[in-house]
């Protein structure tokens, strides 16, 4: 990706800092600052370090086959299984830290999600590329809540048709919730691009649900 040209393009949402709904065109984008406590925060980070079973799987993009750029694990109820850049993630049991989270997302958001793709960005050279949550066994507009932990990291947002409209930018702070809705994942990629500062390590968390159950009847 060009830097120069990235940065002229980039800008601030800064509309969704006070948390804010569905203002991006074709988007239904919400950021949630101190939705866990700084102390909370601290503690889940520490504890999915340590407990997660952390694999860089290898992936399949435009026929070719590359190690992920980040550290992933996928969780969920039985039969939530997730295929993505030719991966086909079988969910691991419920951590109890990934469980009080989605009893949240439940109980405050009334949407109840049956499983979390965890990622570990060890430093400034993982990343995330362009991408859409799209795949078929999310449904019809899926929605997907991002819960980001430990250092910041840029969260870029473009929108896949209008190559006029700015990338848009956003940096989650260690505890806040991002929710994706609507028609986002459907006109908007989002990505986590290299940084050539010094970061910290950090962990996303994003909640999914997947409709189509496999093996449970
Ligand atoms: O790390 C993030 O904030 C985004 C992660 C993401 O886009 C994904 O896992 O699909």
């Amino acid at each position: 990706m060009n830097n120069t040209r990235l940065s002229r393009r980039a800008r601030s949402i800064s509309l969704l800092s006070a948390g804010g709904d569905c203002a991006l065109p074709d988007a239904c984008v919400n950021y949630v600052p101190g939705f866990l406590t700084p102390k909370t925060a601290d503690g889940v980070f520490d504890s999915l370090i340590k407990q997660v079973e952390w694999h860089q799987p290898k992936i399949k993009l435009f026929g070719k086959t590359f190690l992920s750029p980040r550290l992933s694990a996928w969780y969920g109820d039985a039969g939530a299984i997730y295929s993505y850049s030719g991966l086909v993630n079988q969910p691991l049991p419920w951590l109890p830290a990934l469980q009080v989270l989605r009893r949240r997302l439940k109980n405050e958001w009334e949407w109840n999600p049956n499983a979390v793709l965890v990622n570990w960005y060890r430093d400034g050279q993982d990343s995330m590329g362009w991408h859409s949550d799209d795949e078929t066994e999310l449904g019809h507009e899926p929605t997907i809540a991002s819960i980001s932990l430990g250092a910041s990291r840029r969260f870029l947002l473009r929108h896949q048709k209008d190559k006029h409209m700015p990338i848009y930018e956003l940096v989650p702070e260690h505890g806040s919730l991002l929710i994706m809705a609507g028609s986002t994942q459907k006109f908007w990629r989002h990505s986590v691009p290299k940084s050539t500062h010094a970061v910290g390590q950090r962990v996303n968390l994003t909640f999914r649900l997947v409709r189509t159950m496999q093996g449970i009847f």
